[in-house]
């Protein structure tokens, strides 16, 4: 145990004495990225998880019939996986919740009897009920979404009511985006209300907005204070549930602009996580998310190859920005926080490690390929680097001809960096970052070049890592040193 720095901390001492009651992480698993798995794949993925202390998926899928979109035409394969990710979750102590993407509803972009209905929802919730795998809150089953809105109260209370009927009590905490973006904006608190008298049927909340929405400015759990606060107040026994984000870019290339765009996320992961472990306390955590590629924000390894495999899945376009752009290392970050979170002080640090990201073209590159991105002049053109620390130390950062930036780190907790792109990126340049410590250094280059020329615009970062990489299985990223 360190005994020095729990009186230097800048953040966190009320965390120090906080009685954890509740800290479940979940992350946000997108079925639709499973069609090629087999029930170990589900356990590699879960196991990777455990690692850093994720607790749980919540498995995100869409209507089965609803889409016509979708390679594979007839999603009712959804329901065949979310059964091999039971059978693997029972072995491996891992727990699952259903997140019903709700966004598809009758009438917009599903025809009558394609979307959601009470029947089928309460049938699949019925089906795994006991088993041990399924996250309970308070002995109810829980079951987020994402929307949902246009489905009304009565939806929700109707399928209470038929789960009841057979003695299966659900606990539903809806990602409902209209009041989450609003919050943004309004008084949180005065959303949470609104929220509330409109779906009295409903228990808790999952506020789907950890990215701050066309602004620029660190998204904080301001918004998640109030949110959290109100609905507690006025009794609801459903869980505040807290996003994480480490980033948010997308790129259809198709021309309308809700396609393309990028959400300022510089340093969005380890300030979200500060707030929440600092000053939020959520009931539960859910990052967001394990295998979104399209949108950026994935915490899994990328699988070998997209277009075979266990892991594969349909990107399509997406693959522009995807390839290539491994995020396995911001585990790391996760690991640190969520031990935080769960033991209610901030962890002795054990090794030095740097995490960092960058993206690979300035905004104002001229590409071949890829849309007009809609906040493009947001994000700073610089690498970013979050370091972890046992003793004093010095972070050094070069690209290019801004060489040798540096910062001090010491073992209170993580300190950040940064080092802008140079104006003269030449034929590209590699990115540099050591950490030296009473004389020893440990330095890592990056693989990825960045380029002022490209193929594709690309908002997508990758991240390194200098130090050991055990957590997040060093293969892939390049760890040096
Ligand atoms: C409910 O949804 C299921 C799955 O999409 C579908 O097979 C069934 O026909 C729907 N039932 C009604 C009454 O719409
Ligand atoms: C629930 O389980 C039953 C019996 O195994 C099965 O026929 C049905 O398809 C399952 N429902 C869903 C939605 O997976
Ligand atoms: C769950 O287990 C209980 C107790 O064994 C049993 O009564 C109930 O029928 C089971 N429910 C389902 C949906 O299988
Ligand atoms: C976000 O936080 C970082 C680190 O404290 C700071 O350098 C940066 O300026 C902040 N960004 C904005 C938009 O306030
Ligand atoms: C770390 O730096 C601080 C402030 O400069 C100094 O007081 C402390 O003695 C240093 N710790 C070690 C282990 O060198
Ligand atoms: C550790 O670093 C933080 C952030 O730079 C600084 O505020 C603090 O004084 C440092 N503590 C020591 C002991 O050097
Ligand atoms: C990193 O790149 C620099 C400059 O190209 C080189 O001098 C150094 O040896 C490299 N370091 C490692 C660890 O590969
Ligand atoms: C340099 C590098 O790692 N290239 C890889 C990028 O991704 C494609 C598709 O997954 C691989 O085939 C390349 O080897």
């Amino acid at each position: 145990m360190k005994t020095t720095t729990a009186f230097l901390l800048p953040i966190g001492l009320s965390a120090i004495s906080t009685t954890v009651d509740a800290a479940t992480v979940l992350a946000h698993f997108m079925v639709q990225n499973s069609y090629a798995y087999s029930v170990s794949t589900w356990q590699e993925d879960m196991t990777s998880a455990q690692q850093v202390g994720i607790d749980g998926f919540a498995l995100n899928w869409i209507p089965p019939y609803c889409s016509s979109t979708d390679a594979h035409h007839n999603l009712a394969w959804q329901a065949d996986q979310i059964a091999n990710a039971f059978t693997a979750a029972e072995q491996q102590d891992f727990k699952l919740t259903l997140s019903f993407d709700m966004s598809y509803g009758v009438g917009s972009n599903c025809p009558t009897g394609l979307a959601w209905n009470e029947t089928y929802m309460s049938s699949i919730i019925s089906n795994y009920t006991n088993s041990s795998a399924a996250y309970k809150w308070n002995n109810q089953m829980l079951v987020t979404t994402y929307a949902g809105e246009k489905y009304g109260n009565a939806f929700f209370q109707y399928l209470k009511q038929t789960l009841s009927a057979q003695d299966i009590h659900i606990s539903i905490a809806p990602g409902f985006t209209s009041y989450a973006y609003a919050a943004q904006n309004e008084a949180a608190a005065g959303q949470a209300n609104a929220f509330m008298s409109e779906f009295d049927a409903l228990d808790g909340f999952l506020n789907w907005q950890s990215w701050p929405l066309n602004k620029k400015l660190n998204n904080t759990g301001d918004i998640d204070v109030a949110l959290q606060s109100t609905l507690k107040a006025a009794g609801k026994t459903g869980p505040y549930i807290m996003t994480i984000s480490p980033w948010q870019y997308k790129d259809l290339n198709d021309g309308n602009p809700e396609d393309s765009w990028v959400s300022y996320s510089d340093y969005l992961f380890p300030s979200r996580f500060e707030s929440a472990v600092s000053t939020v306390h959520p009931d539960i955590i859910e990052l967001q998310t394990w295998n979104d590629w399209g949108e950026s924000h994935y915490l899994r390894d990328l699988p070998a190859s997209f277009s075979s495999g266990p892991a594969s899945a349909t990107l399509g376009t997406m693959q522009n920005y995807v390839n290539n752009q491994s995020h396995s290392a911001w585990r790391i970050i996760a690991d640190y926080y969520i031990n935080w979170y769960k033991s209610g002080s901030p962890p002795d640090i054990t090794q030095d490690q740097v995490v960092y990201w960058y993206r690979t073209h300035p905004k104002d590159a001229t590409c071949n390929g890829g849309g007009s991105v809609r906040n493009a002049q947001l994000p700073a053109d610089a690498v970013f680097a979050w370091a972890l620390v046992r003793n004093n130390a010095t972070v050094t950062m070069s690209a290019g001809q801004n060489a040798f930036w540096q910062f001090n780190a010491n073992g209170t907790g993580p300190q950040m960096g940064m080092v802008p792109f140079p104006n003269d990126l030449g034929d590209g340049i590699l990115p540099e970052v050591s950490i030296s410590n009473g004389g020893s250094s440990i330095t890592g280059n990056a693989s990825t070049y960045i380029t002022s020329d490209c193929d594709y615009m690309n908002f997508n970062p990758v991240v390194g890592l200098v130090g050991p990489g055990d957590k997040v299985g060093a293969t892939n990223q390049k760890v040096l040193g």
